[in-house]
């Protein structure tokens, strides 16, 4: 089971993250306690900040749940349930699905980065940028190629 998330009013699409694994925990030099917490992918807010989260579920009912910030909230599938937290500190928090869900449910950690506004920024833009131009060049090409061939086509065929 995963954690995905997004950022609607950042234009972030959907993030896949799991928990890291006992293995990826030594590589990345991280306490052995940090096994079960520590995400392959942290969701990266800023500090002194409103945040609403809205939480729903895919499958089953989970609960998104991170003790420093106050927060456990169900994610329940096919409703939409949200809550907010101010984080007044920069820092790295961990939680964790409090709901019995499955058989991965000691694996669903929650990992939650407090940056400051401009390295939340430049978050934002690594995750947004590189798509921009991938998408601008295919559509400037298309308007041009399909009137050019479209007005052609059908005067030929009458002709004919
Ligand atoms: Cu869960």
């Amino acid at each position: 089971m995963v954690l995905g998330y997004e950022y609607p009013d950042q234009k972030v699409s959907e993030i896949i993250s799991t928990g890291l694994s006992e293995a990826q925990v030594a590589e990345r030099g991280l306490p052995h306690g940090l096994y079960g917490l520590a995400a392959t992918e942290p969701m990266v807010v800023p500090v002194g900040k409103v945040v609403r989260v809205q939480v729903t579920g895919a499958d089953v009912i989970h609960a998104f749940a991170l003790p420093a910030f106050g927060l456990k909230t169900d994610a329940i599938p096919g409703r939409l349930n949200e809550t907010w937290f101010n984080a007044e500190k920069v820092g790295t928090y961990y939680g964790q699905c409090s709901e019995l869900c499955g058989v991965d449910h000691s694996f669903m950690p929650i990992e939650i980065k407090v940056v400051s506004q401009a390295e939340f920024d430049a978050w934002v833009a690594s995750k947004t940028t590189p798509a921009a131009p991938v998408a601008a060049a295919p559509a400037a090409v298309t308007p041009a190629a399909a009137p050019a061939s479209a007005p052609a086509a059908a005067p030929a065929a009458p002709a004919a």
